[in-house]
């Protein structure tokens, strides 16, 4: 077995005791209430799921098994010294709660590379797919196609045991994961271009490899690639993809059934697909600006947004359902930004925009949250090093996510989480009890 999987097995024990433990001696324990307004209003902020990988404070932002981005910018082991951390380090600490070594990110690095040929099946099929069908649902797609492979799938069909569920599901975690760079590859070089792929080059990692399929070879966007999947890859459970994923999982659907439907809730306009919708919106305020005649100002940039909100619109990359604050991922690509592209036209568009919207979403009165949060930012940096095409940037998005829901699907196999089944009620119900309370 890898390394990686030997160092679950340690593990394993001690965290489900645990669990097992707390549900006997405080399972009866109240963590929250719920009010009508959040029984209404999207269950915001009720605690009622486990959520292993990743937990999020609304003034600070996310912690990755306890440490903020720039923790693991520092401690996270980089393709080379001093780098960007790398999504197969991410991946171990997000497993494991430990930070790897550079010799275990190589291992898992080396096993992911020997799981990453696609069923035969798969590559045809994308190149079947009408022309113009949005990159997010070609990737849905592949990743259902993909399901001929699962292991867990196979071995509940076979009968296997309860006790087996998490081996299964570690196997189709990383088979997965391995498999996303050459399919979301192929949709890219398909719908963009004459549908020649890059060759797989397992010399390089993960992202590396990745970026290179895509058709880039520049180090500097192998390294934003490598820190754009670190900081997309989990955001706590409650986001919708993350959800998604642990609701369908929760039925013993297998992985790629569960990270198809996590992929669906993603590529909805409030979720992941708001990345291309902000860059959308900056070029046509740019577009707008010029057409007019007009400079790009804090004041042209405030009319714009303006038109936006009374056209009944929102303003993408603003807002945010738990954030209350400046989101850290924005944060961090603004600084790789003032790092790398420090005199980017569409950059300084960016950090303008930034200046005025708070305001301007302050007084339009509604949002609970007039900071950005990542999507605001996410697409300037692809844009720079030349992918341009940005209905294709949620499908970016999607690999890293795949990373955390993953990682905690493991997790919630091997502690034998059961199925997830929350209690509904009717608006006349809702009547009774407010005239009996
Ligand atoms: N522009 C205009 N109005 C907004 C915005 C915004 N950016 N954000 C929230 N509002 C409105 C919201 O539509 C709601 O209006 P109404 O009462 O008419 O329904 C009101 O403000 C209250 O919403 P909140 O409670 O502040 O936000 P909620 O938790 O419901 O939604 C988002 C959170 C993220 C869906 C919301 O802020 C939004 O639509 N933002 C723009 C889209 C976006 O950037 N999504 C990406 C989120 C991050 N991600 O990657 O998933
Ligand atoms: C995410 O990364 O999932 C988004 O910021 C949305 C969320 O956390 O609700």
């Amino acid at each position: 077995a890898s390394i990686l999987k030997k160092r679950l097995v340690e593990l394993m024990p001690g965290k489900q005791e645990a669990l097992t433990k707390m549900k006997k001696e405080h399972g009866a324990k109240i963590v929250d209430k719920v009010t009508i307004d959040q029984l209404i209003g999207g269950a915001r902020s009720i605690k009622s799921m486990l959520w292993e990988t990743s937990l999020l404070d609304p003034l600070e932002g996310i912690r990755f098994r306890g440490y903020t981005i720039p923790e693991l910018q520092e401690k996270l082991p980089g393709y080379k010294t001093g780098g960007e951390p790398t999504p197969e380090a991410l991946l171990w600490l997000l497993l494991t709660g430990e930070v790897p070594t550079k010799e275990q990110c190589d291992a898992l690095t080396a096993d992911l590379h020997a799981r990453a040929k696609l069923p035969a099946h798969v590559e045809p099929m994308i190149r079947a797919f009408p022309k113009g069908m949005h990159p997010m649902t070609q990737l849905s797609s592949a990743i259902l196609a993909l399901q001929t492979e699962s292991v867990f799938a196979s071995e509940y069909a076979k009968g296997t045991s309860k006790k087996k569920y998490w081996e299964h599901t570690y196997e189709d975690m990383l088979n997965l994961i391995a498999r996303l760079p050459e399919v979301c590859a192929i949709i890219y070089r398909v719908s963009y271009f004459d549908g020649v792929v890059p060759k797989y080059d397992s010399k390089l990692d993960y992202s590396g490899n990745f970026c290179q399929m895509l058709g880039f070879n520049d180090e500097a966007f192998h390294e934003l690639m490598r820190l754009y999947i670190v900081i997309h890859s989990d955001h706590e459970g409650g986001n919708a993809s993350a959800h998604t994923c642990h609701l369908v999982g929760s039925t013993l659907s297998d992985p790629y059934l569960s990270l198809s439907a996590s992929m669906n809730a993603l590529a909805g306009p409030l979720h992941g697909l708001a990345n291309q919708e902000v860059l959308g919106w900056l070029l046509g305020l740019q577009q707008t600006l010029k057409e007019q005649g007009k400079e790009v100002t804090p004041e042209t940039i405030t009319d714009f947004a303006w038109e936006t909100l009374k056209a009944g619109k929102v303003i993408p990359g603003y807002g945010h359902a738990v954030l209350r604050k400046t989101d850290p991922r924005y944060m961090c690509q603004r600084a790789f930004a003032l790092k790398h592209l420090p005199n980017d036209p569409l950059f300084k568009l960016v950090n303008t925009v930034y200046e005025v919207m708070p305001t301007v979403l302050t007084e339009h009165g509604k949002t609970k949250n007039p900071y950005p949060n990542v999507d605001s930012h996410s697409g300037v940096l692809l844009k720079y090093y030349g992918l341009t095409q940005y209905d294709y940037y949620t499908v970016l998005f999607g690999v890293g996510r795949a990373f955390g829901v993953l990682a905690q699907l493991f997790w919630d196999r091997a502690l034998g989480l059961p199925l997830e089944r929350p209690k509904s009620v009717t608006s006349e119900w809702l009547e009774d009890f407010i005239k009996k309370n």
